[in-house]
């Protein structure tokens, strides 16, 4: 069985046809969470399970799971995916690897003559990017029990859509119970989005863990006015003052060392006239630190500093945190298999830590959990210019296969 190896060319051309869907002028892929084009994405990732002779359900959140019946369907099954949708300007690879890798090892069993005693669940989780409703990770996390139905199923995108009525829009609201089924053991495999293991010369990374992360949206309040008539000393300028904060986040990130990421990536203006002085601005901050206290701190901190401008400027502010997610340690177990199926393969790797969020970060609270990396071009990622390449993907979906078999074993 050692010698089993994945198709390295059909999981190309999977990533590649998948990549097609939501295309971008720049090259890459523009897919948002429970959009026509997710739904077009989902329904060729179903349409291709089935072929592959799974039994594809999909729970209340969305998220999509394929099962490969195992000889003793009485055991949990090992779970190996990731998500579909990507971000406004995003790449063919991230996350869509993990979701076809899982396919390609279905494929593989099944060219191979393979039957596992327990079952495989190929999983595509719903919205991991969280561009559309605020925060990341969010199917997952319900799937894990770290995060209510409901509290996800309300949450709005700026037009005011629910993730409910979204998932209902595009047929994917399932019927299965979203509070999670028995899971052996869940492994992903996902593309680094950093440049470590390309600047090491690895093709594999063993994910030990992921930093920590908080999002917050921040509203500033101030008086919409006339450009043209309204003196500047009489201004309350909201997006003047939204500039100020963030401004004053981002030098806050290089008080500290390490440094934290401090990232404001979403900005929306009202009324967003270039003849009106701006009365509401929101805006996104995405905080992530290896250690959860310097987190908690930075939060204090961030909170005052936008505080203290609002005050001196006269303008109203509303800083809410939307998520939180604390370190994660990866299985100790999983970790191992992982790094010792890539020695016996015979494949470069080294232990490397995310800096990335994923939705194995959620699951890591719910079964053993491990993830495998294999490097990206220039650690280039979120950008239409993401690439990776085929031997690369294949040699992690190598690992990912044996450490599968490892884990659901032979019959
Ligand atoms: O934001 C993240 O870390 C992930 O790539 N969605
Ligand atoms: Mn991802
Ligand atoms: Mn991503």
């Amino acid at each position: 069985m050692n010698n089993l190896r994945v198709n390295s060319e059909r999981l190309w051309d999977s990533l590649m046809e998948m990549g097609r869907i939501g295309a971008t002028a720049g090259g890459g892929v523009g897919r948002l969470a429970l959009t026509d084009l997710d739904r077009q994405a989902r329904d060729l990732f179903v349409r291709w399970c089935e072929q592959a002779g799974c039994v594809v359900r999909v729970d209340r959140m969305g998220n999509i799971f394929a099962r490969r019946q195992g000889s003793d369907d009485t055991r949990p099954p090992v779970m190996t995916g990731s998500h579909l949708d990507t971000q406004p300007l995003g790449g063919k690879f991230d996350g869509i690897y993990g979701v076809l890798a899982g396919l390609e090892i279905v494929r593989t069993l099944n060219d191979a003559g393979v039957r596992t005693l327990a079952p495989i669940d190929v999983v595509n989780w719903t919205d991991e990017e969280g561009v559309r409703f605020g925060s990341g990770t969010l199917a997952s996390a319900v799937f894990s029990g770290l995060c209510e139905p409901d509290d996800a199923l309300t949450r709005t995108d700026l037009d005011g859509n629910t993730f409910g009525t979204e998932l209902e829009r595009i047929g994917y609201a399932g019927n299965v119970a979203a509070n999670g089924h028995p899971v052996a053991a869940f492994i992903e495999a996902h593309i680094e989005q950093g440049p470590i293991l390309e600047a090491k010369g690895k093709t594999i990374g063993v994910v030990l863990g992921a930093q920590g992360q908080r999002c917050f949206r921040v509203t500033v309040d101030g008086e919409e006015g006339h450009a043209g008539t309204l003196p500047m000393e009489k201004r309350r300028d909201a997006l003047v003052g939204a500039a100020r904060m963030i401004d004053a986040l981002n030098r806050l990130a290089f008080e500290h060392k390490p440094h934290p990421v401090i990232t404001v990536g979403a900005l929306q203006v009202r009324p967003n006239s270039r003849n009106t002085i701006p009365g509401r601005a929101v805006f996104s901050i995405d905080s992530r630190h290896p250690d959860n206290a310097v987190l908690a701190t930075l939060a204090e901190r961030m909170s005052q500093a936008c505080d203290e401008i609002a005050g001196n400027a006269d303008l109203a502010l509303k800083f809410e945190q939307i998520s939180h997610r604390a370190t994660v340690a990866f299985d100790d177990g999983c970790i191992s298999a992982i790094r010792d199926t890539a020695s016996r393969l015979g494949i470069a790797h080294m232990d490397i830590y995310s800096g990335a969020g994923h939705d194995a970060c959620n699951l890591a609270r719910y079964t053993p959990t491990g993830m495998i990396f294999v490097p990206c071009e220039k650690g280039i990622s979120h950008n239409e210019k993401e690439k990776a390449l085929p031997q690369d993907l294949a040699a992690g979906c190598d690992v990912l296969l044996h450490v599968m078999l490892e884990r659901a074993g032979i019959s």
